[in-house]
């Protein structure tokens, strides 16, 4: 008997992204992208890894439904990559990109599994960084007209659409601080992009809700900021700050229609705000029917007035702010488990931005394999199991499954809940050294084979709780 049932309505998935799980980097017409351009340059990905075979996806779509089936996901969020759609951002169509989406969908539609399409997963056609990229305005409004592409194609059966996933890591890490594709460091620049991503959000739910789509979100990585001392001063500023850089620029212009002031200010001390025409705050605030939040762990920060902190990657944070070093059990990307973490920070996005409904749609962890001790002479290992015996995951994924369902019953619209990720897959710089699926998979013969993790997800989601 489960003890934490979800609302009748709750959605259980999964979710990938392009670049990360497709491979055939260089089939039926892809153009370059950033990420392409990015992983080849040495130092930038761990060992040099790159998408080009990934998790060959782009070949084996099919047998992946029928695991996801098999497992019972209800709904599979993943990303469309421009630069296979549009190999020059802007432009000719190829129409045997659009056709590999056009399969995937009807494969998940004839398992019953509902497609959840994000437009753009980091992946920008290298032909537009080429000009600019999200730095140039032109760019945001090309988005528009390559989401409006993939709605002319897909949306006759796709019905949930997400615009950006996590505009903090293409403008921070993308143009900040340089860790991400395409590995620009200019604070001016990450200020910009922020703002050219949000226009592009905006312009492309027009465009998608002018086409008749049935659902139109974003999704981002909002944080939960806290204070290393909950009686310092100087941490409590430290929190305002972060959470002015982190959230609420992006928060506020997208439900308020307005960037806060004391953002205004801030980047005004890197880049004169011209950027930011008459009318663009209301395109950005375009209503839209989803909000999805992507959460991992909490940010823990001190105030250092004496200059004396390390910074991050937020531009003008540095000295100001100490990001703490994560304490107590931690994954393999080093990040803190906290399952409360993601209570407080829905509770705060249901209060603050209150009138859209919230998903998460990506949450998980990364853990080395640790291999089944082995099978006893009486108990043959089961059928289909990996022998990757993550309890670690298992207990990542149910303790914060509990934290969601502790927002809910506190009175948060939650919709649904996606795993990151259904595969292992290219964990971006850190290559393929980083496992975050529940299913695994071995890069050499590309087999998938479920972890114990998978068989518990499939148990949740026929009990349709814990
Ligand atoms: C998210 N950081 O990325 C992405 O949406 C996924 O593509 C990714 O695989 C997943 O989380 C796990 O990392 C992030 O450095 C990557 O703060 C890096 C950071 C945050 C999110």
């Amino acid at each position: 008997m489960s003890t934490l049932r979800f609302p009748e309505n709750f959605r259980w998935g999964t979710a990938t992204a392009a670049y990360q799980i497709e491979g055939a980097a260089h089939e039926d017409g892809r153009g370059p992208s950033i990420w392409d351009t990015f992983s080849r340059t040495p130092g930038k990905v761990y060992q040099g890894h790159t998408g080009d075979v990934a998790c060959d996806h782009y070949h084996r779509y099919a047998d992946d439904v029928e695991l996801m089936a098999g497992l019972g996901i209800q709904t599979y969020r993943f990303s469309v990559s421009w630069p296979r759609v549009q190999p020059d951002g802007t432009g000719p169509v190829n129409p045997r990109g659009l056709d590999f989406y056009d399969r995937l969908v009807n494969a998940l539609l004839a398992r019953g599994i509902d497609p959840m399409v994000t437009l753009y997963h980091w992946d920008l056609p290298q032909t537009l960084q080429d000009r600019g990229g999200w730095a140039a305005r032109e760019t945001a409004e090309h988005f528009a007209g390559y989401g409006a592409a993939v709605h002319g194609r897909l949306g006759d059966r796709v019905k949930s659409w997400t615009t950006l996933n996590e505009p903090w890591c293409s403008a921070y890490l993308g143009y900040g601080n340089g860790v991400h594709a395409p590995g620009v460091a200019d604070p001016g620049a990450a200020f910009t992009a922020v703002h050219h991503l949000l226009l592009g959000h905006g312009l492309a739910a027009r465009a998608l809700h002018a086409a008749g789509a049935g659902s139109v979100g974003i999704t981002l990585n909002p944080a939960d900021v806290r204070p290393a001392d909950p009686d310092s001063a100087a941490d409590a500023a430290a929190v305002r700050l972060v959470d002015r850089l982190h959230n609420r620029i992006f928060l506020d212009p997208l439900f308020r229609a307005a960037y806060p002031a004391d953002v205004l200010e801030h980047v005004a001390r890197f880049v004169p705000p011209t950027f930011i025409r008459d009318g663009d705050e209301n395109v950005i605030a375009t209503p839209i029917d989803l909000l999805g939040v992507n959460y991992y762990a909490p940010l823990y920060v001190a105030g250092k007035p004496d200059g004396a902190g390390g910074g991050g990657a937020f531009p003008g944070t540095d000295g100001a702010v100490e990001f703490l070093s994560p304490a107590g059990p931690l994954t393999d990307m080093g990040w803190m488990i906290e399952p409360a973490g993601l209570t407080r920070l829905l509770e705060r996005l249901a209060t603050d931005y209150p009138g859209v409904p919230l998903m998460i749609t990506e949450n998980g962890a990364a853990f080395p394999d640790r291999a089944a001790p082995p099978a006893s002479l009486d108990q043959p290992e089961a059928d289909g199991v990996s022998g990757v015996v993550d309890t670690d995951r298992i207990a990542y994924l149910d303790g914060h499954l509990r934290a969601a369902h502790e927002a809910i019953a506190r009175g948060v619209d939650l919709r649904g809940y996606l795993v990151w990720s259904l595969l292992d897959n290219f964990e971006w710089a850190e290559g393929y050294r980083k496992r975050f699926g529940i299913v695994h998979v071995d890069y050499l013969t590309q087999r998938r084979s479920p972890k114990a993790s998978a068989r518990w997800y499939q148990e949740v989601i026929s009990r349709h709780g814990l």
